[in-house]
């Protein structure tokens, strides 16, 4: 968490949406329903692959400022 000047907040309002459970992460299974409310089909080996890739911390998780990494990464 110290190569980003991202701004967090932008993104936390999309968080508490995927964050169907409240628990202030993404799992698994709440990244692959919003891959699928963005029109992406994905299969469980893919968005594994993609919980690897933006899990900075390796919790098996995402955290808010890692979900905002991720949403960055992928805006465009
Ligand atoms: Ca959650």
């Amino acid at each position: 968490m110290t190569d980003t000047n991202e701004d967090t907040s932008e993104y936390a309002a999309t968080f508490g949406m995927v964050d169907l459970d409240g628990d202030g992460f993404i799992s698994l299974e709440e990244l692959k329903t919003l891959m699928r409310a963005l029109g992406q089909e994905i299969s469980h080996a893919r968005a594994v692959e993609v919980m690897v890739a933006a899990d900075g911390s390796r919790d098996g998780k995402l955290s808010l400022a890692e979900f905002a990494a991720f949403m960055a990464a992928n805006a465009r």
